[in-house]
């Protein structure tokens, strides 16, 4: 990657200076994958949040959002855990119950802050059950502001939905491929990490080897216009979704089939120098969504993966502490003991 930086490059000082905010950008994205730390996603839009309290009858205002971000941020140990966090935007400019702004207090505790920079989805015109992730418009001019609030790593999450042999179509791969892409080069270019998120989604009634061929074609086919947009591939992070029955399969996946064919597909279709790879939890329950990890792991090891592993769970990590909080301030402990709890269990599964 070095070399085709400098190639791009006319003058010596531009190829200096590109080469060494690459080497340092390799460097911020091996540093999240820290022994026995992950990410963790917290990333949810105003209309996703807005469920998730709805859901637990937790008033829906700003502040009962800044309020849920603090229940998780503000928990006492969370850095032997955790090597970053994925804010959403409007968490970047808020701060926490003790006056900081939540990014400063995540990188005094040496936890990197990053932010979602996509702006969801909406259906393709002419395969109108497909979605396409939308943001790329004025994205340069909001990495400035999001750097400017101490992100130095970003995540995009394009959606896969599976139906029989039918869906997804090929031109939907492409074109979500296409944009992660696009913005991969943008954040580089401004000097952060992207994580790549091609959601493989759960819901239906798939088997696993469907979900395995899926995900075989999303990497095929992402990794090959990552190679036409000449993207560098040491610097970025692949996020994924296991290799899983769909949930109205019936079928109950045990964590060592999981991990045959997760482990499998991905030495199968991702290159060796990205600088890893970290798994959503896509609906699994926390208990799921630990086992599996920790066979990953383990395959993983038994097979030699080139590239790190690790985390970067939303709902497997929040739902309980949410169920526990209710959205009161005498909850919190609980909430947080509950958290920090998952957070252990997935670190040990770690290996
Ligand atoms: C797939 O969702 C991502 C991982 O979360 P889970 O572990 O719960 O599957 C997550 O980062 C997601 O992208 C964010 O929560 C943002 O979601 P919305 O729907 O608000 O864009």
């Amino acid at each position: 990657m070095k070399n085709s930086v400098a190639h791009a490059s006319t003058t010596a000082g531009v190829c200096y200076h590109e080469v060494t905010m690459m080497t340092d950008l390799v460097t911020i994205a091996r540093s999240l994958f820290a022994p026995g730390k992950g990410i963790l996603a917290a990333d949810e839009s105003v209309h996703t949040a807005t469920e998730r309290l709805a859901s637990y009858g937790i008033p829906t205002s700003a502040e009962m959002r800044r309020q849920y971000r603090d229940l998780f941020f503000g928990a006492e140990g969370i850095a032997q855990y955790l090597s970053g966090i994925i804010l959403f935007s409007e968490t970047l400019g808020e701060c926490g119950n003790d006056g900081t702004l939540f990014p400063e207090s995540l990188i005094a505790r040496g936890i990197a802050p990053g932010v979602k920079v996509d702006l969801g989805t909406e259906p393709i015109s002419d395969s109108p059950q497909e979605l396409i992730t939308q943001g790329l418009l004025d994205l340069p001019e909001r990495l400035v502001g999001y750097k400017k609030q101490g992100a130095v790593f970003t995540k995009w999450r394009a959606v896969v939905r599976i139906d029989g042999d039918t869906l997804p179509t090929a031109g939907a791969l492409h074109e979500n491929a296409r944009r992660l892409a696009t913005y991969a080069k943008e954040v580089q270019s401004a000097g952060m990490i992207p994580i790549l998120e091609p959601e493989v989604l759960l819901s239906g009634n798939h088997s696993r080897a469907r979900a395995r061929a899926v995900i075989a074609e999303t990497f095929g086919t992402l990794f090959s216009v990552l190679d036409e947009h000449a993207v560098d591939r040491t610097s970025l992070i692949v996020k994924t979704s296991m290799a899983l029955s769909g949930d109205a399969s019936g079928k109950k996946d045990t964590p060592e089939e999981v991990a045959e064919d997760t482990v499998g597909v991905l030495m199968e279709t991702i290159p060796a120098d990205i600088a890893g790879i970290v798994f959503l939890s896509g609906g699994q329950t926390p208990d799921q969504a630990i086992a599996n990890l920790k066979a990953i792991s383990q395959r993983a090891r038994e097979l030699g993966a080139p590239w790190p592993l690790t985390f970067s769970y939303a709902r497997a990590f929040q739902e309980e502490a949410l169920a526990l909080w209710q959205g009161k301030e005498e909850n919190v402990p609980a909430a947080r003991a509950a958290f920090l709890a998952r957070l252990k269990e997935a670190s040990v599964a770690l290996g």
